[in-house]
């Protein structure tokens, strides 16, 4: 399957993710607060949306797009582009952050580098990975 231009797109859609995530910043509920494994992993967990954001992982059409690596505890946005609720919830239970249909959350990743492999706690089919620097 032809993947369209993922860099642009990526660009664009990052861009509308802060504006949305300006106007889409209604508390939505988080049940589980992220393990953490540092003090500022925990002060960074904190917040719903990471305006400083080390990237945007996104959910379309049941599927994860999202930067390759990222740093030890940098802050990570969820933008959910589906019509229903999806997660990002890591396979060791590191991270498990639920994104409601249409909405955007954030979360830090784990302080501990390594790859970490993820899937949707709704759809067991959807899986994706992370890679912590
Ligand atoms: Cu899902």
């Amino acid at each position: 399957m032809p993947r369209p231009p993922a860099k642009a797109l990526a660009a664009a859609l990052l861009a509308a993710s802060t504006a949305l995530a300006a106007v889409a910043c209604s508390a939505p509920s988080t049940s589980s607060p992220p393990a953490s494994h540092s003090m500022e992993g925990m002060a960074a967990g904190m917040q719903m949306t990471a305006p400083g954001a080390a990237g945007t992982i996104h959910i379309k059409d049941f599927a994860f797009t999202g930067p390759a690596a990222v740093q030890a505890g940098a802050s990570l946005n969820v933008m959910n582009m589906d019509g229903e609720a999806h997660s990002i919830t890591a396979d060791d239970g590191s991270f498990d952050v639920s994104v409601a249909a249409g909405q955007t959350a954030g979360f830090s990743v784990p302080a501990k580098p390594g790859v970490y492999q993820y899937h949707c706690k709704y759809h067991a089919d959807m899986h994706g990975t992370l890679t912590v620097d």
